[in-house]
């Protein structure tokens, strides 16, 4: 039986007063023992927000692929999970399109993640163009068989997929409701028997309007939330909604 997973995704954005923000969300979430909730802000507020509410789970938003050496700004899992995250994003369009990362380095960050005990949550998802042409099921599916480590996936429930077509990232704009589903429907086939306990999220441009609709959709187990997971005002009615 797979559980509802919510997790806010802060990118670039909060500071260490954002922690009154983390609290009031981690608070809010034992209303909604159905769902799993995280928050992934940036590395510099990982390790604060971890210890301060050791109950809760906070997660890195990347890691490297090694444990250590000499990679100038990097953080890797080893590291992520010293600071007491729980889990990390791996494979974000804005790092696969904007840093030009690769399906084989993703694989390579999400053994590493694994290695290290966290759960990881690997985002794929398509451009307008490749939408528009109609090729967006092979598309993300070329990069879910590209990007996920088969041979580390001794419990599958550790790995999550998050759907995020990169033309509703941060655009106010999804994808409807028939196509959400699809493409869930696709992974969910693709992934053979770990898709039974894999969850795939949706993640672009959810809030609190849409989310009850798209968190019921056949095959959606939750979402990755950008900019509505910045407040607790604004995620907690779409934790509100998974449950
Ligand atoms: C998609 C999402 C979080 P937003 O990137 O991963 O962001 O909800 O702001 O579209």
């Amino acid at each position: 039986m797979r559980r509802k997973f919510i997790v806010g995704n802060w990118k670039m954005n909060g500071s260490r007063d954002s922690i009154h923000e983390a609290k009031g969300i981690a608070e809010a979430a034992k209303n909604y023992p159905s769902v799993d909730v995280a928050l992934c802000p940036p590395f510099t507020l990982v390790a604060g927000f971890a210890f301060a509410l050791p109950e809760f789970s906070i997660g890195g938003q990347d890691c490297h692929v090694k444990p250590s050496g000499a990679f100038t700004g990097s953080v890797s899992a080893a590291m992520l999970a010293d600071a007491r995250a729980k889990l990390v994003i791996v494979g974000h369009s804005e790092r696969r399109e904007g840093l030009g990362e690769t399906n084989d380095e993703i694989k390579a960050k999400c053994e590493a993640a694994l290695t290290e005990g966290l759960r990881v949550i690997v985002c794929v998802g398509e451009p307008l163009s490749v939408r528009e042409e109609g090729k967006a099921i092979d598309y993300v599916l070329a990069q879910v068989a590209g990007s996920l480590p088969y041979a580390l996936l001794k419990d599958p429930s550790q790995v999550a997929i998050a759907y995020e077509p990169i033309w509703a990232i941060g655009t106010g704009l999804t994808p409807s409701s028939d196509d959400i589903a699809a493409m869930h429907g696709a992974i969910r086939a693709a992934l053979g028997d770990a898709g039974e306990v894999m969850a795939i999220l949706y993640g672009g441009s959810v809030n609190g309007d849409n989310a009850s609709e798209i968190l019921h959709l056949p095959d959606v187990d939750g979402a990755l939330v950008g900019g509505a997971s910045l407040t607790a005002d604004k995620f907690v009615p779409i934790i509100a909604a998974a449950a």
